[in-house]
């Protein structure tokens, strides 16, 4: 396949007219398939009863009654976008995503246009607002996910445990709440917790309450029928909280209880994270019951400057072997990994090291690379995950909770906000030994409907090539980039200080990058998502590769965040560069390198959706072609609903 003449305009902020068969010259308007049109009754019949409303404020003589616009319940044009700060107050990280200071006016987004950022096979809850990820497990063949949810709106606030379940953790069946907040230790909020299943099979969840005073302490509940696959009713229990926050910590600073492990002497340890001044810090405790408790002396491990870590998640991964393990795995062969959500900048760090459990403390391999300072697990919009071991298939499996980029109005307006990622596997990178690797699980694949093949694409400097696809909102892609050797040998001392975040993103042009892929993308290119790698060659010869994803074009609309997105990633002798994207509606899951690096990009455009979304390969490098094989899957919706009997 040939690059499309005409389209060989290396600027890619530049709007290129790529006139190419399927585009008519009308600006066609994107078609709403049947089951995304249900909003739009919704505002049919929420126009008529304003419209009475109105009729009837006009005949009581008043002048000033209101009508929406026409074309949309989600037209918020005229609204001060800052929204107000939501969790900081209560002593947890900011839930709204407030990156716009100003007063300026939102953009008036359609009924369409919202209906069309809900996914098809992201777990999400039917309505409202949900954020991390807690206490996920495996029992008697279903595996459960609990989650933080506001059963009232779509913004955070009045937090319970939200729950589904499923059978391969991409079909969910929603299940009523498993906890509410009704007991003064957690009256305000029934926040993050994580499950430990016992030898016996005994199931205990701890769960940071906020309490009536809005102190942050921990309490016990566990399955009433623990017969029930279902798990669907939890006792809190009666000693409740069986943790408070010890001298000399804050009592808002004192949250997220981990998954127990098992010790030597026998009895079982749990972190909790919290902070002195800014060095954040994991408190470990040791318990023989779950009810009474002991703070063991030290820390398991601190880091200067990261401030309060939420969600500590701390476990095994194996050296020598891919399955995974059970959290009280330790010995030979084995390394921990300790991950910490950062509270100032709600980004999710881990580094790899070793626990010696005599001295109860964590030592990472790399001081350079600690906790909150080095390695992520995703470069984009990811937060507060968690791990647990999956007995049934031998295997880690890590949540994360996917926040919206985009207005409160416009998360009121369509009615639900966040998502979960793709459930994803994780191992030890034994290539490397410096890093994990997260890769989608194998279940996700069932999902895979036809696929296209598109085999040795050259795409030469300053070209895009477009693919061929029928719908591409939703889609599993696997590609493998050459870089043309000649180019990558002639090349020396370029781009010695790239980054992702600062180098003008897709529109930013090197000797061997940017070239990758333009997904969401109008044929207009006004709108698209670039994910890209970047070579940059130093002066020793060396090549640094970095893997990005752009938002800053991704949408027309001003009230969305236009992150560029990425870090570095390894690419090891004799490998090619190769990348895998899950895409979904408004999400985008990008692995590079089978997942050393991860980056997440939620996107809201206003264009290129529907029919109207395009998918492109690019070459933005000013002296290299590139070659691109791929195969792209359509994705079937995945079946997510509430349960019920039959
Ligand atoms: N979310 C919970 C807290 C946790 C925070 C409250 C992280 O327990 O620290 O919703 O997003």
């Amino acid at each position: 396949m040939d690059a499309i003449p005409g389209c060989n305009n290396p600027d890619l902020e530049r709007a290129i007219p790529c006139s190419y068969a399927p585009f008519p010259d009308e600006e066609p308007q994107p078609e709403i398939p049947t089951n995304r049109r249900r909003p739009m009754k919704v505002f049919i019949s929420a126009f008529t009863a304003v419209f009475f409303l109105a009729l009837f404020a006009v005949l009581l003589g008043n002048q000033r009654s209101e009508t929406p616009e026409a074309d949309g319940v989600g037209s918020s044009s005229s609204k001060i976008l800052k929204p107000v700060s939501r969790g900081v107050a209560q002593g947890v990280s900011e839930k709204a995503f407030r990156l716009f200071s100003g007063d300026e006016d939102g953009y008036s987004w359609t009924n369409a246009m919202l209906s069309w950022q809900r996914t098809e096979f992201h777990f999400q809850p039917e309505k409202n607002w949900m954020n991390d990820p807690n206490g996920p497990i495996f029992y008697k063949g279903w595996y459960h996910l609990f989650y933080q949810y506001n059963p009232d709106s779509a913004l955070w606030g009045n937090i319970t445990w939200g729950h589904a379940v499923s059978r391969d953790l991409i079909h969910w069946l929603h299940l009523p709440l498993a906890m509410v907040p009704d007991r003064w230790y957690d009256i305000n909020g029934v926040w993050t917790g994580s499950a430990t299943i016992l030898p016996n099979g005994t199931i205990l969840m701890l769960y940071t309450g906020s309490t009536n005073d809005s102190v942050q302490v921990q309490n016990l509940a566990y399955p009433a029928d623990p017969s029930d696959p279902l798990l669907l009713h939890w006792v809190k229990d009666p000693s409740n909280p069986v943790l408070v926050p010890p001298p000399g910590i804050g009592l808002k600073d004192f949250r997220d209880p981990t998954t127990a492990w098992l010790s030597p002497e026998d009895d079982w340890r749990i972190t909790i994270g919290s902070k002195v001044n800014t060095t954040g810090i994991s408190l470990v405790y040791r318990t023989k019951d779950f009810r009474s408790y002991e703070l063991l002396p030290g820390v398991l491990h601190a880091v200067p400057g990261t401030g309060m870590w939420e969600c500590i998640d701390f476990y095994p991964v194996s050296t020598t072997e891919e399955n995974g393990l059970d959290t009280s795995v330790n010995g030979p062969g084995v390394k921990h990994v300790l991950k910490a959500s950062l509270d100032d900048d709600k980004n999710d760090y881990y580094a790899l090291g070793t626990y010696d459990q005599q001295s109860n403390t964590w030592t990472p391999d790399n001081p350079e690379e600690d906790v909150g300072i080095g390695l992520r697990y995703d470069y984009g919009k990811f937060y507060a995950s968690k791990t647990f071991y999956d007995q049934n298939k031998q295997r880690r499996i890590l949540w994360g909770w996917i926040g919206e980029t985009d207005s409160e109005i416009a998360d009121t307006n369509k009615g639900w906000s966040s998502l979960q990622n793709i459930p994803r596997e994780v191992v030890f990178d034994n290539k490397t030994g410096s890093n994990i690797l997260q890769w989608p699980v194998e279940e996700v694949e069932s999902l895979r409907i036809s696929s296209q093949e598109f085999s040795k694409v050259k795409v030469d400097a300053g070209s895009i090539v477009p693919l061929d696809i029928d719908e591409t909102t939703q889609l599993d892609i696997t590609a493998e980039f050459e870089i043309e050797k000649e180019a990558l040998e002639g090349t020396n001392g370029t781009d010695v200080g790239y980054n992702c975040i600062n180098s003008g993103g897709a529109a930013g042009r090197g000797a061997l990058g940017p070239f990758g892929l333009l997904v969401f993308a109008h044929h207009s290119l006004s709108e698209k998502t670039p994910v890209y790698f970047y070579l940059a060659k130093g002066t020793d010869g060396n090549v640094k590769t970095f893997f990005c994803s752009d938002e800053s074009s991704s949408s027309e609309a001003n009230d969305v965040g236009k992150v560029v997105y990425g870090s570095t990633v390894p690419v090891l002798d004799g490998e090619k560069l190769s990348m895998r994207l899950l895409v979904d509606h408004s999400i985008v899951e990008s692995f590079a390198q089978g997942g050393r690096t991860v980056i997440t990009s939620r996107v809201y455009p206003t264009k290129a959706i529907y029919g109207l979304a395009r998918l492109f390969l690019f070459n933005n490098a000013t002296g290299a072609s590139i070659t691109a094989s791929l195969k792209i899957w359509k994705m079937n919706s995945a079946s997510i609903k509430p349960y019920s009997d039959q």
